[in-house]
């Protein structure tokens, strides 16, 4: 982590440019699509007009990449890790600015993204770039190669993060890149891209380019693309994976999440309560490994939803950039309509549904704090991803029951277990079906720990030495 200056978190400090273009070949240039715009979550005003790639502009960004490819994958190691170093302190030094940016193009609370987003970004390029001259030790033998051009497609949830899991790690390996933000998130790409500017990054090793599916359909398909890197839902990683079968391409995919927040009747309640906030509130619960699930041992249910509404009802909902926020907006109208949907068919099926009182902003997209009680394995609510601030609650009496539902669920990203018992952790670590288990804590992220899911949650890992597998021969 990193020490902050403390100082009012204000937009002054970020300077946002009417219209932004395509980051192709160490330039900003104009896309030749339509553009779009990007918005703020919390007032709805329109904050810059982005450039949209076509796939003639694509195909520009691939050549450069390529291009660049063939010096940035010869120079040394040691090298590399001295641009990725480079970033990675220019990272540090504008990390308010990029904090409020953040926090402006996606809605998040400006806490999260000044303590945690941006400092776990800065932690991932200096983690990588101590690695891009030790990759004889990465495990694949005394020469390790790259792949050469990764195209990579990120969400809206982790704007800066998801570019830091995937830009790091490839180019520290010697890849060079062609990434696609999120419609809804496009900004601190763009700011990102003049960073590497600050850097003296190679023209055509990194590439930016801004659109919606089709822009991110294209960087996939692309047949002079060696490797694809992807998160975001299922459904688009499964297509991402029907159009690439076939090809040399290798894929890594991190898609959805249900997980399962464990607690048992033994384990610290207060703490236990804390973890459960934070599990599916921190973000407004746009995490794919968010705790959606809360599974609960039937003789302190009680207790713990006391506690947990207690808790619940101190949160602060609203402005994003105030510090003291808890729960910021929600990053699009469209997901706002999924999670109203869903919760609706919550109360439908019949489970409990219950709120804090708080007053939402008028304008902007906002969705107080939910819980749903008595849910049962069949609801909906406890099937499928809503990636909203909306906790399901089940109880289990036994740790094979714990064990039965966690696991009852198509996706496999993470889970939580709450016990003092340090036997029982072991247990059901080696029980559950998720590539995450967290014990006594719930959503930490390190560059150090690789992460990445079982079942449809996708495949491959990012962080830490794992991470590199993705990047090389
Ligand atoms: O995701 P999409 P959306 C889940 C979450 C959310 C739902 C829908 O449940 O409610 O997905 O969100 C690009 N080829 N997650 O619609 O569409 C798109 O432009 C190539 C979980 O925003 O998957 C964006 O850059 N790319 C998730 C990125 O894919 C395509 C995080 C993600 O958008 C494409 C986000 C295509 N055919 C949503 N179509 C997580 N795992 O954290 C879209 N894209």
């Amino acid at each position: 982590t990193f020490e902050y200056a403390p100082a009012p978190e204000s937009r002054a400090i970020v300077d946002i440019k009417p219209s932004y273009g395509l980051f192709i070949d160490g330039d900003f240039v104009d896309g030749h699509g339509e553009g779009f715009t990007t918005i703020n979550p919390a007032t709805e005003e329109v904050l810059a007009e982005i450039s949209e790639a076509t796939d003639a502009d694509v195909d520009l960004a691939v050549h450069a990449a390529r291009k660049a490819f063939r010096s940035w994958s010869r120079i040394s190691g040691a090298e590399r890790g001295k641009y990725l170093f480079r970033i990675a302190r220019i990272i540090a030094e504008r990390s308010r600015e990029l904090a409020v940016l953040e926090s402006i193009d996606n809605g998040k609370p400006i806490k999260e993204s000044r303590d945690v987003d941006v400092p776990t970004v800065a932690a991932h390029f200096f983690y990588y770039a101590g690695w891009a001259d030790k990759l004889e030790h990465a495990g694949f033998g005394p020469d390790p190669k790259p792949l050469g051009v990764a195209g990579q497609v990120i969400p809206w949830n982790f704007p800066l993060l998801m570019l830091a899991w995937k830009i790091a790690p490839a180019l520290a390996c010697g890849n060079t890149v062609v990434l696609k933000p999120a419609e809804t998130t496009p900004l601190t790409a763009l700011l990102f891209a003049e960073i590497c500017q600050q850097a003296d990054l190679p023209p055509g090793v990194v590439n930016i380019v801004t659109g919606a599916g089709g822009t991110g359909r294209a960087v996939v398909a692309h047949p002079d693309v060696d490797k694809v890197a992807f998160t975001g839902s299922t459904e688009v990683g499964k297509a991402i994976a029907r159009t690439v079968a076939g090809s040399h391409k290798k894929v890594t995919l991190e898609l959805g999440g249900k997980a399962a927040n464990i607690v048992f009747d033994d384990a610290p309640l207060d703490q236990a309560v804390e973890g459960i906030v934070n599990g599916i509130f921190f973000n407004q619960g746009h995490v794919c490994c968010a705790g959606s699930r809360l599974l609960v041992q039937e003789s302190v249910a009680d207790e713990v939803l006391a506690k947990l509404k207690t808790r619940m009802a101190t949160l602060r909902v609203g402005d994003p950039l105030d510090k003291n926020t808890d729960i910021g907006a929600i990053n699009s109208a469209e997901q706002l309509a999924k999670i109203r949907a869903l919760s609706d068919i919550g109360e439908a099926e019949g489970a409990g549904r219950w709120s804090p009182a708080c007053d939402l902003p008028d304008k902007g997209f906002w969705f107080a704090p939910t819980i749903f009680t008595g849910v049962s394995q069949a609801h909906r609510i406890a099937r499928e991803e809503i990636f909203g601030p909306v906790l399901s609650v089940l109880a289990f009496r036994t740790p094979s029951e714990a064990v039965e539902k966690a696991n009852n669920t198509p996706f496999g990203l993470s889970a939580g277990v709450w016990t003092e018992k340090g036997s029982r952790i072991l247990w059901m670590a080696s029980q559950l079906r998720a590539g995450v288990v967290w014990s006594n804590t719930f959503n930490r992220f390190d560059p150090t720990s690789p992460f990445g899911g079982y079942k449809e949650s996708g495949y491959g890992r990012e962080g830490g030495r794992h991470g590199l597998e993705g990047y090389l021969q």
